[in-house]
């Protein structure tokens, strides 16, 4: 798997354009969610446990109860890249957003 390249605050930028519910915050691709209750949260957490592992690129993120807090880089290369837009844009599609 080739290493992927860090992407500038400008690609960050123009890529969020279409990602409005993402900000980029010190270096991550970062949004919160709330959902109705803790099964619906913890649910939608291990549809993107699917997702992460069958891109090997795995989400930093936290949950308490009914809140989760995701946060995407890419570890091996100090920041944000492509892989981090693509599972961002696909967690967007099983939100159906
Ligand atoms: N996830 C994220 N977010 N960043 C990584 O650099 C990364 C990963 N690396 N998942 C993968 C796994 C790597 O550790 C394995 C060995 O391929």
């Amino acid at each position: 798997m080739s290493r992927p390249r860090r992407l500038s605050d400008e690609e960050i930028r123009a890529d969020l354009a279409r990602l409005p519910a993402w900000e980029h915050r010190e270096g991550r691709l970062r949004r919160e969610l709330r959902f109705r209750d803790f099964v619906e949260a913890f649910g939608f957490m291990s549809r993107v446990a699917l997702l992460a592992e069958r891109a090997n690129h795995h989400p930093d993120w936290s949950n308490v109860y009914n809140r989760v807090v995701i946060e995407l880089s890419t570890h091996d290369a100090g920041g944000i890249t492509e892989r981090d837009l693509v599972l961002a844009r696909e967690i967007e599609a099983l939100l159906g957003s």
